[in-house]
Parts: C-alpha cells; structure tokens; sequence
C-alpha cells in the first residue's frame, strides 16, 4: 500500500490521534497497512513542525499586529450575580457594542468555566469580537478563547506565554509604572490599570489609582491600556482624556437596568 501526504494539519495532530485511527479502523487494516498509516501521520507532524518553525519569526509580529488593533474600545467583563449570569450579561453587552469579553468567575468549577467558555466562544464569534479568559490559561486553550487576563499573583506572563506561544493573547493587570513596565518587557500584549475609582465589585481591589497613574503608564508602554475600576457614564471621560486605549467595566455595564443599553452610552464614547 502507498501513502502519500497530501494536507497538512492545522493545528498540528494532537497526540495519540494516530492510535485513535488505528483503534478506528482496528480490524479492517492489515498491521502493514496500520504501520504505513502510522508513519504517513509522524511524517505529516514533522513537516508540520518544520514549517511552524520557518515562519513563526515572520508571523509573530503579523499576529500580534492584528491584534493590537482589536484590543480597544470597550471591554466587558461577565459576572455570575450580575447582568443575568454570564451569558445573558455577555449577550447584551455585546448588542450594545462591547467589542471584548471577559470570562472572571471566581467561584465556577472548572467544569462550569469550561461550559461557560464554550458558550461565550460562539456567542463572541457570531458579533466578532475577543474572548478573554480570566486567570486560567489552560481553560482558554481548552476552548480556544483569543487571550488569556492575569494578574500580579497568577501565572507569570514568561512561563504564560511559554505553554501558550505566540497565539494567545496576554492581558496583564498593573497597578504601577514598575508593573506596566515588566509586564510589557515579559511580553503581555495588553493592560488593566485599575483600581481607576472606588469599587465594590472586587473587595481586594486595592485603593483607587486614578486616571492619572494611567496617563504615567502610557508614556511609559506601547502596549494597549485598558482602564478599569469603578468606571461609569460619568467618569468614563476622564480615563480617556488619560489616554486609555479603552475602558474595561463590570457594575456599571451589567449592573444596569438594562445592559445593552449602558454598553452603547460607553461604546459611543469610544
Ligand atoms: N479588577 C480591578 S477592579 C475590578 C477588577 C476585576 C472590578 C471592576 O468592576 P467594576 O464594577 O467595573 O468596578
Ligand atoms: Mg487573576
């Protein structure tokens, strides 16, 4: 029998899917045919490898171009209590034109993060925008979420992007210069920078930084700054004025009577 490879595999074959073609066809093939099958898939890897390795130089930066001029606007980060749950909030922040979605959910089995993630990974397709895991990079690799958000005491960005290469999107929260500063050098391709303002939708938040440690932190990185903490209607401007690329909110978004309706006022600013 003659095997030739005629495709290659993008994303590369996950391990122990020869077995699994085997185990499929065990009983139909004879073991020169299973042997020949085998080797035509190690061959495909390889020279899937080896084109990866050729071009990763030359895509990174492409890559990480396109993303940058996504990673703006607004950005809403989904809460259980809030705005009807995950789904429901993160559906109606996008109606009101959010263009990024964060998953944060304290509290959720990983089990109940994936399905969550897996969910909002169709529903952030169908409007075209970014799908943000928070704290857990391995469930945004499970379900093939845009990026990854961590802060100051999760992975560090080095060892991130180490699992995750270069198709990940790594958000980083910052509260100081010195932090903005390490984390765009460590390779994060965005920012938090928060607390902006009071809040009381994260108790450990810290005191308020104000829009000015945001305007510091910009001419410092060139990176992508969210702000975020505390931001509402009223205070939104402000952050701008900072320079913050976008504005990252909870409460005042999924807090709202109406959640789609908030998100359009912070869109329009944007
Ligand atoms: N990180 C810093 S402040 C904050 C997070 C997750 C909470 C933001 O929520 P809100 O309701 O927009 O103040
Ligand atoms: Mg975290």
């Amino acid at each position: 029998m003659h095997l030739e490879v005629v495709g290659i595999g993008d994303p590369p074959l996950p391990k122990g899917a020869p077995q699994l073609v085997l185990q499929l066809l065990a009983g139909t093939l004879t073991p020169e045919e299973a042997e020949a099958i085998q080797q035509a898939v190690a061959e495909m890897r390889r020279i899937d490898w080896e084109i990866w390795e050729k071009t990763e130089g030359e895509l990174e930066p492409v890559m990480r171009e396109s993303w940058r001029g996504r990673l703006k606007g607004l950005y809403v980060i989904t809460d259980p209590q809030l705005g009807g749950g995950h789904l429901t909030g993160a559906r109606a922040a996008l109606q009101g034109g959010a263009r990024i979605i964060q998953l944060r959910d304290k509290a959720a089995t990983t089990r109940q993060l994936i399905e969550y993630a897996q969910a909002l990974r169709a529903l952030t397709h169908d409007y075209d925008a970014l799908l943000i895991i928070n704290d857990r990079l391995d469930v945004a690799m499970a379900v093939g979420a845009d990026g990854v958000h961590l802060g100051q005491d999760d992975m560090p960005v080095p060892l991130a992007r180490r699992v995750a290469g270069d198709a990940l999107i790594i958000g980083v929260s910052a509260e100081t210069v010195e932090e903005a500063i390490r984390a765009e050098a460590e390779g994060a391709d965005y920012l938090g920078v928060g607390p902006m303002f009071a809040t009381a939708t994260k108790p450990d938040a810290g005191a308020p930084i104000g829009p000015e440690r945001l305007r510091q932190i910009k001419q410092r990185v060139s990176i992508p700054v969210f702000g975020i903490g505390g931001i509402t209607l009223e205070n939104a401007r402000q952050v701008l004025q900072a320079g913050a690329d976008g504005i990252c909110v909870i409460s005042a978004v999924l807090g709202a009577p109406d959640p789609a309706e908030a998100a359009h006022h912070f869109a329009q600013m944007l």
